[in-house]
């Protein structure tokens, strides 16, 4: 497809004042009658009325209440063009839709009986001609009018104005935003729902309604999400001085949703996943999903709704600010228990390692293939291939820098400032970084590369020791591979925020030349240019240095540091994140060369210090149990992949599987004692202290297990049979899969007979088998395996959880069984990806993505892979979500 660019952005000529909305809902024929009040934008160039329409009927336009005149009316490639003189004319458009056809899950479409819409980026387009473009910001009303039987509760974004009954068993209701909105931001619901509701009072004193809507049979499982909304009010409130601006706030959960969840003014709609949690069906982690989700969407209340996104170029404008937003709540819910400021410390820490872990496992990758791009791109070809690990994760990184750069009170001026430039407006990521730079006095020129430079830049740092002077040179340097498209890299501002450690462990006064002491222990140097040093002085002995603490920036540390110097920062470095990324750098470096053993057929060994190290950990009950949890997990499967090079999936898992095993069997007595003594005692609460050790539990079994012994089965299947929860029984579950003992049958079936009839729950079933291997030799048939669940008759290839679960689960969580040797994952692959597309483009370009990084892989690998590309792109009608994906790949 011909790719649109960043750069030919124009204001449109005409754009709208008022949106009246009229629904008769029908599941075959629905009618949209739309009432449009366009006036002439002033700072564009003259031009027609523009709107946008994909697969719609049109059943009558008007203009001014009268027929078009001959020719004033165009069809174009996207939509129509009406010529008019008038600088504010009424349009009245009658459209046709069937949304019971509708299986992309854009536009309005059905979903268990139920009308439900999904209008980012372009969906609107998808129920009524319009300027569907998020720079056109309008008052919109609407009226819903439905079948009452089968769809009692109708809603829509903002205020309730009136419903009533009519004939034929239909009823209506009327709605109003007070507030300006993008198309993109619309919403509405009819279906059979009940309501978990909730009345608090705004920081200002205002009284609002806050309701949570899902099927009846879900009531039981939606009072978490509800307090995830009221801690995100008040976070909001109190963080950020942002108040709630609706007297009423809702969120809707549906089955059928192609992503997490969607910030539609005042009615979020949201994919069940994210809402639905009880103890008996949801893990910690879904307990922390919802909570992080239902913050998200709440948060973009204001980043993304009150303040907008001129253009869809601007997208990390409003995700990589929600996404930082959504992190930082997160961070201070996590540390809001604990009893020091070391546990706070910890605890956040561990928030921070998870948003590394998955930013290295889904962005790095990203960034190295060929779909890198910047956070802010220059051209797509479709949007919704946009919505990436580079614009959310790196996105929200981004913002993290300039928080570290400009510190909080300054990074709080730089938000005041924006909003009171920006509140109404749809804006750049030039204006957000303006008003930080603008605020705080300081130039960040520099700083917007990180918008338009992609690929993750590499720091290598060097430290020279002088003895004699008792000063220590740090040379930090960076140097930015080429991506596609953009072969030459310049300098970044990075922010480097760094410690020394001294002989005895503690963290040393850092004071630079020519400054006078006594210094912080941690201090932010700010890296403009390609290479730079700094000298510490003051030392009586050579230090060790930690870098990038707290991952101060999303880059590749390059760095050479012994063995020894990686198990003392294990033990030692006081910055909790790097303390844990000195144990993931030691865990890289005997994996790859486990692998690299592999590989060449010779015996694999764990090294004993690397085994000292660990155990020193695992044993330390004076640590948080999350925290432990996380030092015990090795980096993923995914970002090791990519540090293999060229990559290949077998022998890094045979590494994995060897230093699990080895571990769990040279340390089984620790872990077991670990084990026994981690038990949580008491009714399920979701609380960080509980889920730590029930996380730390859990991966004790999973040492315990992957070691193979008879008591290890033996607890594993006493903890699935008795477990008080789902993160106990889940656990116990994911241990169990991978083991070859009988029990794992028993098990796999208890839990599908258990939870049949439960989607959600169901969809962890099909996760854990489709990522699944065995710690022993033996070689399960995964793809088999994985073919044999799509005919369960609670998989469906048009709900994009359970193709996320099962699907997702084996191209993209399970890099050893996809890439088996005989090439029928990819075959498997391809049929996939080509059925889905069929009915789902959103999904199937996924899915797609599974294989774009297909030439990090040995040549042997790629030329496996090649004819399954090949195959989609020849494939006639493809989509252009997937014709992007499988373009680029091959290009
Ligand atoms: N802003 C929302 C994006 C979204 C979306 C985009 C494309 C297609 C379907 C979608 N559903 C939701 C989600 C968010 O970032 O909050
Ligand atoms: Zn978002």
């Amino acid at each position: 497809g011909t790719p649109i660019l960043r750069s030919a952005y124009q204001p449109l000529a005409y754009t709208v004042a008022t949106v009246d909305l009229d629904f008769h809902l029908d599941p075959k024929a629905t009618q949209v009658t739309s009432r449009l009040q366009c006036v002439r934008n002033e700072d564009a160039p003259a031009g027609p009325i523009v709107l946008f329409g994909d697969t719609l009927e049109l059943v009558s336009l008007t203009i001014d209440g009268a027929a078009p005149a001959d020719g004033q009316l165009r069809h174009t490639d996207s939509g129509l063009e009406i010529d008019v003189s008038a600088d504010s004319v009424a349009l009245e458009i009658v459209t046709r839709i069937d949304p019971s056809a509708n299986l992309t899950l854009s536009g309005l479409y059905q979903s268990r009986g139920g009308f439900f819409t999904q209008c980012e980026a372009e969906g609107f387009r998808r129920i009524t001609y319009f300027p569907d473009r998020p720079d056109v910001m309008a008052r919109f009303t609407v009226r819903l009018e439905a079948d009452a039987a089968t769809c009692p509760v109708l809603l829509s974004n903002g205020n309730l104005l009136e419903t009533g009954a009519l004939p034929n068993g239909r009823h209506f209701a009327r709605w109003e935003d007070p507030f300006l909105k993008p198309s993109y931001l619309f919403a509405l619901v009819a279906a059979d729902l009940k309501a978990l509701e909730r009345k608090v009072d705004t920081m200002s004193g205002r009284e609002v309604l806050l309701q949570v809507w899902v099927e009846a049979r879900d009531l039981d499982r939606v009072s978490h999400a509800m307090d995830s909304l009221v801690h995100s009010l008040r976070w909001d409130e109190e963080v950020f001085g942002l108040e709630l601006d609706l007297d009423r706030f809702m969120i809707v959960a549906v089955s059928d949703f192609n992503m997490g969840a969607m910030e539609n003014k005042g009615l979020n709609i949201f994919n069940t996943k994210y809402v639905l949690a009880n103890p008996d069906t949801g893990t910690d982690l879904d307990f922390e999903n919802v909570e992080s989700v239902v913050a998200h969407e709440y948060f973009h209340n204001w980043t993304g709704n009150r303040v907008t996104c001129r253009d869809w170029f601007q997208l990390t404008l409003k995700e990589g600010l929600t996404v930082f937003r959504d992190q930082q709540f997160t961070a201070d819910m996590m540390a809001r228990a604990s009893d020091s400021p070391a546990a706070a410390a910890s605890a956040r820490a561990v928030t921070r390692i998870a948003n590394v872990r998955g930013l290295r496992a889904g962005q790095f990758p990203e960034d190295a293939g060929p779909m890198a791009h910047p956070i802010r791109p220059d051209s797509y070809q479709e949007i919704n291939n946009f919505y990436t690990a580079t614009v959310y994760q790196k996105g929200a990184e981004v913002i993290r820098m300039l928080l570290t750069l400009l510190g909080r009170e300054g990074f709080r001026n730089g938000m005041d400032l924006y909003f009171s430039y920006h509140d109404g407006q749809a804006v750049t990521c030039d204006d957000f970084v303006g008003c930080m730079a603008e605020a705080n006095g300081v130039d960040l020129d520099l700083f917007m590369r990180w918008y338009s430079q992609a690929g993750t830049p590499h720091l290598k740092a060097e430290g020279a020791w002088d003895a004699a002077a008792g000063s220590y040179t740090l040379t930090l340097s960076q140097h930015t591979p080429p991506t596609a498209g953009q072969p030459d890299k310049l300098p970044l501002h990075i922010p480097v925020a760094v410690g020394l450690i001294g002989p005895d462990g503690a963290d040393l006064p850092l004071v630079l030349a020519g400054e006078a002491g006594p210094g912080d222990t941690t201090r932010v140097l700010e890296l403009k240019e390609a290479s730079r040093s700094w000298t510490f002085t003051g030392l009586s002995a050579e230090p060790v240095p930690s870098l990038l603490r707290g991952f101060s920036a999303p880059v590749i540390l390059d760095i050479a540091e012994s063995d020894e110097r990686l198990a003392f920062r294990m033990a030692f470095d006081a910055d909790p994140f790097n303390r844990w990324d000195a144990g993931q750098r030691y865990m890289e470096r005997v994996i790859l060369a486990l692998a690299a053993d592999a590989a060449a057929g010779r015996p694999l060994e764990v090294p004993q210090a690397f085994g000292h190290a660990f155990r020193a950990l695992l044993i330390d009950d004076s640590l948080d149990a999350a925290f432990v949890a996380e030092a015990l997990a090795l980096p993923s499967e995914a970002y090791l992949l990519d540090r293999l090079q060229p990559a290949d999936p077998a022998p890094l898992r045979a590494a994995l599987i060897h230093l699990t095993r080895a571990l769990g069997l040279a340390m089984k007595a620790d872990f077991l004692s670990r084990y026994l003594d981690l038990e949580v005692d008491g009714e399920y609460r979701y609380h960080p202290l509980d889920a730590g050790k029930r996380a730390l539990r859990n991966q004790c079994l999973r040492y315990l297990t992957a070691a193979g012994s008879a008591t290890a089965i033996d607890l594993a299947t006493k903890q699935f049979e008795h477990a008080g929860n789902m993160t106990e029984r889940y656990g116990a579950l994911a241990a169990l899969v991978q083991s070859d003992a009988p029990a794992r049958v028993g098990a796999l079936e208890a839990f599908h007979q258990r939870y049949m009839g439960d989607a959600l729950v169901l969809d962890k079933w099909f996760q854990l088998q489709a990522g699944a291997w065995r710690w022993s030799d033996a070689a399960p048939d995964t793809l088999a395996q994985v073919q044999a669940l799509m005919a369960n008759p609670a998989f469906s290839l048009s709900n994009p959880n359970k193709v996320y679960a099962l699907l997702g689960g084996y191209f993209k969580a399970n890099p050893a069984e996809f890439h088996r040797a005989d090439g029928a994952g990819y075959a498997f692959w391809a049929e996939q990806v080509i059925a889905l597309d069929r009915n789902n483009p959103q999904v199937a370009s996924r899915m797609a993505r599974a294989l774009e990084g297909w030439r990090k892989f040995t040549p042997e690998i790629q030329a496996r892979i090649r004819p399954a590309l090949e195959k989609v792109a020849a494939t006639e009608g493809i989509s252009p979500d997937v014709a992007e994906i499988v373009g680029k790949a091959l290009s």
